[in-house]
């Protein structure tokens, strides 16, 4: 496999030796003192990189250059900060093959969608310098005569920011463009399965900085370790706000021990995601919204599709539409044009699918199709799978729980208030969909009675979000939204002003206290 990506984008110049540096502030770059690892790709298994874990220690030394960041970048004009967010977005389309190819290499995309991932890093810089203009707040009228009140947002302070592999550029920019222009500098712990990503976006931003003497290096920095590390992250108080992606369990974990400091956290979890599928349902549109939430990233996405809920007079013909197109996706080397189903991250990954499967079976599950895994026409060393379909009861307990696989269970339902109930049982709340031509239908889905989760959508899938909209869920999905809409003001604090401009001093609620 050609690294030549690595090299256009300056990466392989963060390397002492045969290690990558796990510690980059800007100021400093070192190797990690912990437990040295490589890093494999899902393509074919082969090694793309070695590291050395950061370890709680070192971030001792980066949390100094952060806090010394956040006093100069608090100051800095919020437009010009937008500055910094342009010129970052400018390199990201210059170089946004070989970004889409470096996210190929770690998380085994197919290279269209590695490339819509890097247009939503692009995209939410656009977003992000316009919204550095309008970081306004209220003006609000006092009770009191001669005096004035106004909301202002100021600057957070250091973000931390706790990414997964499988959106290895993404979320962190959701979070990193809009916390920059909001004066707050990032530190990015990737997914130790995507670090190479880390060291690309990092080395972009860093050859921005180079050329914006004002604004501190170390407003972009990133370390690369384990769980340690995370725990120490999550403990520090540094970081007001802790953002992390990733699974429920490291979302409570992460969310209790900044909550001990009482920090914020701003979290994006498990997804369990749904569609219904109405009787009156545009069924071609609904399979192809299907094939690509359910198969689309080998259904490693938050909100790949897991669930659909069918009409029981429109499930037996859709599931064998379905299982025919399962049958004809192309599978394989995520880097060749054509292929539509990339590899698994990992064998780990393909162990828990095969134990996910065999758990549907035992609970009452019918195989419908796929699930096995793929060793002709793909690169050895990679775990290929066919996407399985398994028609199941919807209170099956497997069916409640989020497998990073393509999986879709098929549930039925004959009454459309069953459908919603059965979209909401578990305990995931990220995102949800409902196929129908019936104006009803589609406004109770979308009515306080009807999907309890971040995202509803009408006609289109569960995954595939705009940046502009916040991104997010309930329940175990822990309650975070990043990216568009007001999600900047996580990024802030709020001051409330009350100025008295009069020549007196009158007390609100009218007290008199003399
Ligand atoms: C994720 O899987 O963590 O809506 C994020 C989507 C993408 C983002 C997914 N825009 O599918």
């Amino acid at each position: 496999m050609s690294l030549s990506c690595l090299e256009t984008l300056g990466v392989t110049s963060l390397v002492s030796g045969d290690t990558y540096f796990s510690v980059l502030t800007g100021n400093q770059k070192v190797l990690g003192e912990g437990d040295k690892f490589s890093v494999r790709s899902p393509i074919d298994g082969s090694t793309l990189s070695s590291f050395a874990n950061a370890t709680p220690q070192q971030l001792q030394s980066v949390n100094q250059d952060l806090q010394e960041a956040f006093k100069a970048l608090r100051v800095i004009p919020a437009p010009r900060r937008g500055e910094l967010v342009r010129r970052i977005g400018e390199e990201a389309r210059k170089y946004k093959q070989e970004l889409a190819q470096v996210i190929s290499l770690e998380a085994g995309k197919i290279m269209p969608e590695a490339l819509g991932e890097v247009q939503e890093w692009i995209d939410v810089c656009d977003f992000a310098v316009g919204q550095s203009r309008m970081l306004h707040g209220l003006s609000i009228v006092s009770e009191r005569p001669g005096h004035r009140m106004m909301e202002q947002w100021q600057p957070l302070g250091p973000v931390a920011v706790i990414t997964a592999f499988n959106f290895p550029m993404a979320v962190w920019s959701w979070n990193a463009m809009l916390g920059l222009i909001c004066g707050d500098p990032i530190l990015l712990k990737p997914s130790e399965k995507a670090p190479l990503c880390a060291l690309a976006m990092y080395q972009i931003a860093q050859n921005v900085l180079a050329d914006m003497p004002d604004i501190p290096k170390a407003a972009v920095s990133v370390m690369i370790g384990g769980r340690d590390l995370g725990e120490a992250i999550a403990a520090s108080d540094t970081f007001p706000l802790v953002s992390a992606t990733g699974s429920t369990a490291m979302g409570r974990a992460v969310a209790q021990t900044v909550a001990a400091r009482l920090g914020r956290s701003l979290l994006e979890l498990g997804g369990n995601n749904a569609m219904i599928v109405s009787d009156t349902a545009d069924l071609e549109l609904a399979l192809r919204a299907i094939v690509f939430s359910a198969a689309g990233t080998a259904g490693q996405r938050c909100t790949t599709l897991r669930r659909l809920i069918c009409h029981e007079s429109v499930v037996d013909g859709l599931v064998s539409r379905l299982a025919k197109s399962y049958s004809s996706l192309p599978i394989g080397n995520p880097l060749t044009e054509g292929t539509l189903v990339g590899p698994l991250i990992d064998e780990n990954s393909f162990n828990k699918m095969q134990s996910a499967l065999e758990a549907a079976k035992a609970q009452g599950g019918e195989l419908v199709c796929g699930g096995q895994r793929v060793t002709q026409g793909v690169p050895e060393g990679g775990f290929y799978v066919q996407p399985a379909i398994v028609r199941i009861a919807h209170d099956a307990p497997i069916v409640h729980e989020e497998t990073f696989a393509p999986i879709l269970y098929v549930l039925t339902y004959s009454d459309f208030a069953d459908a919603i109930d059965i979209q909401n049982e578990v305990p995931q709340g990220l995102s949800s969909a409902v196929f129908t031509e019936s104006m009803r239908e589609a406004e109770l889905f979308m009515s306080p009675a009807g999907s309890d989760c971040g995202i509803a959508n009408v006609n289109i899938g569960t995954s595939g979000a705009e940046i502009g909209g916040a991104f997010g869920g309930e329940k175990d999905t822990g309650g975070g939204r990043e990216s568009g809409s007001d999600a900047w003001r996580n990024y802030m604090r709020r001051t409330t002003n009350t100025v008295n401009y009069g020549g007196d001093l009158p007390l609100a609620q009218g007290i008199v206290f003399e």
